[in-house]
């Protein structure tokens, strides 16, 4: 086949350090390679456990064609299906959250329970095995409260990994107490993997986020050795004795704060604790708490920011007062959904102990801004005098990641494809 050798071609020629080729941007053959090798096959951040706090609750999230719907049982787990009915395949639920009892298909009333079994339908006649239609489960793991699901047959089994290293990291923030304060839908117009290269680097940061540049630091110096200057390298000096300060503080009263990198591993992840800008309690505009009631049992508003990111979807931030995670779904080749959600303590009275809009307005802010550089990003992808240019390895290193990561990704599946042919 003429089409996969191109893209066993575009893969193979990839250059390490440089961006990607433009068919990976803008093709719809490869945006549906992405959907099989990446987003079927690989876990996929899909929601927090705060969105389905009680029994019944039900909520549906899209991934490339197939809708998953997940509901939490009677005895509190979350169980995840393909939100089809196994008689004629209609589309179970259809609204993005909902509460029910059992599982009614409201076509033709086929009814399943919440592990999927079917129970009810009629007129089938007496031969007929329920038991062969039960609905199809998807796997789904919860590490301290974030939701992950995989499409594939046989999930890969890292995220025992995963949820080893980041359990003692998230837990401290307690999301089973946590409610669910906003959520934001933002469509960039963009490619996916735009989406996840621009969140991979702060390069960009210090144009085009001046409400971000205070509060968040981690990206905050990538100079090279022949831009360092005595004032620069005496901020660098200053940082870097404040995040040893700050970690063994943090450290001592039970919060693991060093950087963990696993970003090439398949379910690959990477994570760190540090302090916040300027003194900074939390994500807001005046770098204080937004949230009054503290989350888990924590007593002291600064303990920086947890960061943990994930491929091929996520990234989440974790603060004294609140967590706002991140997930990126492909929606075509050129619009991808960045699913926002800020979460609080589920005690936290909105308009006494924290103001909606200043909880959400830097990620806000920060989220449209940078839906507008994947846009610009997309637009110069698509002109005919586009090639792959250089990243900066001293500030982008993690984009170089990701790509490194998703070229894996391809070229172990089209090896597998060749060697299934052979
Ligand atoms: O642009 C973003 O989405 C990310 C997160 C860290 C750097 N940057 C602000
Ligand atoms: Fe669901 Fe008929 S399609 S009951
Ligand atoms: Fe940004």
């Amino acid at each position: 086949m003429r089409f996969s050798s191109d893209i066993q071609e575009l893969v193979s020629r990839r250059e390490k350090g440089k961006s990607l080729e433009a068919p990976f941007y803008n093709a719809p053959e490869i945006l549906d390679l992405d959907i099989e090798v990446i987003f079927n096959r690989h876990w996929i951040f899909v929601a927090v456990e705060p969105e389905l706090p009680e029994p019944g609750d039900c909520i549906t999230v899209e991934v490339g064609r197939a809708s998953i719907l997940l509901l939490r049982g009677d005895d509190m787990e979350i169980r995840a299906f393909h939100n089809v009915c196994r008689h004629r395949g209609a589309k179970l639920i259809d609204e993005r959250a909902t509460t029910i009892g059992n599982i009614v298909c409201r076509y033709h009333g086929w009814t399943y329970n919440e592990d999927g079994d079917l129970i009810l339908a009629e007129h089938m006649g007496a031969g007929f095995d329920k038991s062969c239609h039960g609905l199809k489960a998807v796997h789904i793991r919860s590490i301290a409260g974030l939701i992950f699901i995989c499409l594939a047959d046989e999930a890969p089994k890292d995220i025992d990994d995963m949820a080893r290293v980041m359990t003692p990291y998230i837990a401290p923030h307690d999301i089973a107490n946590c409610k669910v304060a906003f959520t934001s839908d933002l469509i960039e117009e963009g490619n996916w993997k735009l989406t996840m290269e621009n969140n991979r680097e702060c390069y960009h940061c210090e144009a085009n986020h001046p409400q971000l540049t205070v509060p968040l630091s981690e990206f905050g110096f990538g100079f090279s050795p022949d831009e360092m200057d005595e004032r620069r390298s005496e901020d660098v000096k200053k940082y870097t004795s404040a995040i040893e300060n700050e970690h063994k503080r943090w450290e001592s009263c039970g919060l693991p704060s060093a950087e963990e990198d696993h970003l090439s591993d398949i379910t690959g992840f990477r994570t760190m604790r540090l302090p916040l800008m300027w003194e900074g309690e939390s994500h807001t505009l005046d770098t204080k708490v937004a949230s009054k009631k503290l989350l888990g049992k924590f007593t002291d508003p600064k303990l920086g920011g947890l960061s943990f990111w994930t491929h091929p979807n996520s990234w989440h931030h974790f603060m004294s007062d609140h967590i706002v995670t991140f997930s990126v779904l492909p929606l075509s080749a050129d619009r991808t959904l960045v699913r926002t959600t800020w979460l609080v303590h589920k005690d936290a009275i909105e308009g006494e102990d924290y103001n909606l809009d200043n909880l959400t307005q830097v990620w806000k802010m920060t989220n449209q801004q940078d839906a507008d550089l994947v846009r610009i990003a997309q637009l110069g992808s698509e002109q005919p005098s586009y090639e792959p240019g250089p990243y900066s390895r001293f500030t982008e290193p993690h984009v170089e990641a990701f790509c490194d990561w998703y070229i894996a990704r391809m070229n172990q599946h089209l090896a597998k494809d060749k060697s299934g042919a052979a």
